[in-house]
């Protein structure tokens, strides 16, 4: 209990109350959106979009996450990417990711759409899996639907083929390149850059919960890259309400009906808890 009071203080009264009002919204949701950014990964360390550290080499992400950078120099992208393959797998998931890897291998009507290509939704979700007994199938229904791609993945640039890979990557030169085994062409990392379509099967089945869920709950995102940003409007477009979780205001705050001002690993863990899952759908352990 000390615990908790401990953490509670730096919560203040009104924190707690709009916690209180986020818990029963999503108690009694018939269908859960959660959508997530770079800031539910922040206390993992890694670098948002973004914050202070989201710049490289002074590059801003937005100019080298582009089909024209790699164009241009894709020894240069492939550096970046590189760089933050080594940087996200020394991460491990956070409280805030744990919480949402239990809600929704619990909670058949909650699901997970994240812009992040970070794998740390993925890995908090094995680990969940491993720590509690969840029917077999869970773990398959629960898999987040990625927006944006993998950095552990590449895509060929000459046959699409695509596959995992978490190999370091050799960015000396440009003949150091990763390659296609079919092919030989230049791999690509297998994401979304800017100015790229989503594929249109994956954004069709993250509108379609956006207009189902009853509660988007939004976290860790200035909700400024498209058409991410646009589920939760869709969410109330349909006659549901958004819950936003951000220690900022960002442009979602003034569509949320209770926005609260922490961080992700701190307050999800409280929003989250089991007692909040919807008895009708609770997954007997
Ligand atoms: C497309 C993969 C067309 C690559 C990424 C409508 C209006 C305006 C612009 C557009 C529009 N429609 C399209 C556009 C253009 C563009 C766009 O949105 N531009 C923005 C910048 C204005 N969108 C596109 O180009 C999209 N494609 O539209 O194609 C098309 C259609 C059909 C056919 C052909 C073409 C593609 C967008 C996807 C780009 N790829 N990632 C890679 O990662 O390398 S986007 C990338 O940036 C991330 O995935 C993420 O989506 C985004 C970063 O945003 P966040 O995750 O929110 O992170 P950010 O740092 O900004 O914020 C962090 C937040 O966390 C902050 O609010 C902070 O306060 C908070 N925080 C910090 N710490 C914590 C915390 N929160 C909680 N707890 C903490 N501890
Ligand atoms: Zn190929």
């Amino acid at each position: 209990m000390e615990q908790t009071r401990r953490a509670d203080r730096t919560l203040s009264m009104h924190d707690l109350h709009e916690i209180d009002q986020a818990r029963r919204l999503l108690d009694s949701a018939r269908g859960i959106l959660i959508l997530t950014g770079a800031g539910v990964s922040a206390e993992s360390g890694v670098p948002t979009f973004r914050g202070p550290d989201g710049l490289w080499k002074s590059h801003r992400p937005e100019a080298l996450a582009t089909p024209e950078a790699f164009q241009a120099d894709p020894r240069l992208v492939w550096e970046w990417y590189g760089w933050r393959k080594e940087r996200v797998g020394a991460c491990r998931p956070n409280a805030a990711h744990a919480a949402i890897a239990r809600l929704t291998l619990r909670n058949a009507d909650a699901r997970l759409v994240t812009q992040n290509v970070d794998g740390l939704h993925e890995l908090a979700l094995e680990e969940a899996v491993s720590e509690g007994n969840f029917p077999g199938d869970s773990a398959a229904r629960a898999a987040p639907i990625r927006l944006h791609g993998s950095l552990f993945r590449t895509r060929c640039t000459g046959c699409d083929n695509r596959t995992s890979d978490r190999h370091p990557v050799e960015a000396k030169s440009e003949a150091s390149l990763p390659r296609c085994r079919k092919c030989a062409a230049l791999l690509r990392p297998d994401v979304v850059w800017f100015g790229e379509g989503l594929d249109p099967e994956i954004l069709r089945q993250a509108m379609e919960r956006a207009e189902t869920a009853e509660v988007c709950l939004v976290v860790g995102t200035s909700g400024l890259v498209h058409p991410a940003a646009s589920l939760p409007l869709l969410t109330r477009e349909s006659g549901g309400v958004v819950v936003e979780v951000n220690p900022e205001s960002t442009p979602l705050t003034a569509i949320a009906v209770s926005s609260i001002r922490g961080r992700a690993g701190q307050i999800l863990p409280r929003l989250l808890t089991v007692e909040s899952e919807p008895s009708r759908n609770r997954v007997v352990d």
